[in-house]
Formats: C-alpha cells, sequence, structure tokens
C-alpha cells in the first residue's frame, strides 16, 4: 500500500532530508586514507543524536551500525567495521538515514579516496549522471519504469551494468514503504507517479556483470564478479501541485 504524503508532511520530511545532506556533506572532509569504517560510524552517529535525531539503520531488522560504508566492489550495507581501513584509490559509499520528528530521509553519495583512477572516477561519475537522469523524468503520471530506464540507457552506454537486487523505495514514517523503485525497466511500464508519493532512487552500478551476492555476514552485498561498484540516492517527493522536491538537499 502506498502511503500518500500531504504537503504538511513533506514539509517535516525536508527536515529529515536536510539533515542527510549536511551529514553527507560533513563527513566528505573525514573520507581520507587511513580512517576506519567504524570512525565515519561514529562521527555520523554523535551528529545525527546532536541534533535530536535518530540513525535509522541502526538496530533496523537487526543491522548492527548507524550508517551503511560500502567499499569497492561492496554494493550496498556494508557493515562499519574497525577492520576496514580506507586507502589511497578506494571508493567508499555512505548511506545514511536519520528520523527527524517521526519522518525518515534517505541519501547517499559514493566518495573517492585520495587519489584514484581515471576508470574509478568514470563510475562514480557515471552513476551520479544515472541517479540525475532518473530524477529528470519524475512528474505526476511517470512510471516506475520511465525512471528505470532512464538509469539503464545510460549505465548501458557507459559499458555498465544495473543492480538488480536491491531497490529503491517509498518512505515515510517507515524506513521502507510502497512503492518499490526498479533501477531498471522500460518506459511507460509500472506504477504510475502521482502527487503525495515520497521515494527513494537509489541506483548501484558495477564496472562487470550486475549480479550480486550476500556475504557470511548476513548483510554485506558485493559484486558476484569482485568487479567495483558505485552509488548515489536521493528522497523526492512529488507535492500536491505537481512539483517534484529534492528533499535530501540543504536549503
Ligand atoms: C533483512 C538491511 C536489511 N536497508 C536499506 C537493513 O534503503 C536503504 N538505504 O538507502 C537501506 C539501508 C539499510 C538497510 C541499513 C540497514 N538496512 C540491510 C541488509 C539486509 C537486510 O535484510
Ligand atoms: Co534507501
Amino acid at each position: 500500500m502506498i502511503y500518500l504524503k500531504s504537503d504538511q508532511e513533506i514539509e517535516v520530511m525536508k527536515k529529515s532530508g536536510r539533515l542527510a545532506a549536511e551529514l553527507l556533506d560533513m563527513i566528505e572532509a573525514h573520507v581520507k586514507p587511513g580512517v576506519t569504517t567504524l570512525e565515519l560510524n561514529d562521527i555520523c552517529h554523535e551528529y545525527t543524536v546532536s541534533r535530536g535525531a535518530i540513525p535509522a539503520p541502526l538496530n533496523y531488522k537487526g543491522f548492527p551500525k548507524s550508517i551503511c560504508t560500502s567499499v569497492n566492489d561492496v554494493v550496498c550495507h556494508g557493515i562499519p567495521s574497525s577492520k576496514t581501513r580506507l586507502k589511497e584509490g578506494d571508493i567508499i559509499n555512505i548511506d545514511v538515514t536519520p528520523i527527524v520528528e517521526g519522518y525518515h530521509g534517505d541519501a547517499s553519495r559514493t566518495y573517492l579516496v585520495g587519489n584514484c583512477s581515471e576508470k574509478t572516477k568514470k563510475l562514480v561519475r557515471v552513476t551520479k549522471e544515472c541517479l540525475d537522469q532518473a530524477i529528470a523524468v519524475v512528474r505526476p503520471g511517470a512510471r516506475v519504469g520511465d525512471i528505470g530506464a532512464a538509469i539503464q540507457k545510460h549505465a548501458h552506454a557507459n559499458g555498465y551494468s544495473v543492480v538488480r537486487d536491491f531497490v529503491g523505495h517509498g518512505i515515510g514514517k517507515n524506513f521502507h514503504e510502497d512503492p518499490q523503485i526498479f533501477h531498471y525497466g522500460e518506459p511507460g511500464r509500472g506504477v504510475r507517479l502521482e502527487a503525495g508519493m515520497v521515494f527513494t532512487i537509489e541506483p548501484m552500478i558495477n564496472e562487470g556483470d550486475w549480479r550480486t551476492k550476500v556475504k557470511k555476514d548476513g548483510w554485506t552485498a558485493v559484486t558476484l564478479d569482485g568487479s567495483l561498484s558505485a552509488q548515489f540516492e536521493h528522497t523526492l517527493a512529488i507535492r500536491s501541485d505537481g512539483r517534484v522536491e529534492i528533499l535530501t538537499v540543504r536549503d
């Protein structure tokens, strides 16, 4: 069931979205060779609670940390650890979801760690472009398939694959709601977008094969072939007047 949000609810969701964007801006200065992903988790956790917000991932379905940190071939849901130390040339996706006044804001970015190869930089740039091109097709009356098709077209044109095992999602009082937002698909197919919908788009793009597997820890999803994977995510709302708003930005 899709819970449509009023403009007043969307105004509240702008607060959690803004905090998510602040977190991702703030943590950028800490993403350097030598830092551990647990240190990044602890900095984000403190920042979130210091603003009176709750980090949604912590204990969500048993997840043990406050953010997800996904390094290199980790597609998503990487668990922050004192054993994972970033090194020059790595990439890391940091995924944050603060809860403010009962509403979730979900966003992620992939950061370059020090100097990265041109090949790595291209994957990260194209993944961000996939998200931007998907956002550009969102409007009342468009279909979920239009979003997926935009992502797939740009990824494939650049020789990359689109992860199919994880999707964007409706969001609000719950972390994950309907509809599912597939990052692949056909134009004109799937759920019709309408005013009041609030959802994430969060494409995961691989240098190699699209297939993934979950590690023995039960959480960490990695590429099956060990290739590099990047991801960007925003939370979007469609207002009652049909305007599309990206909630996970600063003013
Ligand atoms: C039981 C989790 C549950 N799930 C999704 C729980 O949408 C997300 N980010 O944009 C998102 C973030 C987290 C998340 C953080 C923890 N979980 C993870 C992996 C498997 C699973 O199955
Ligand atoms: Co999400």
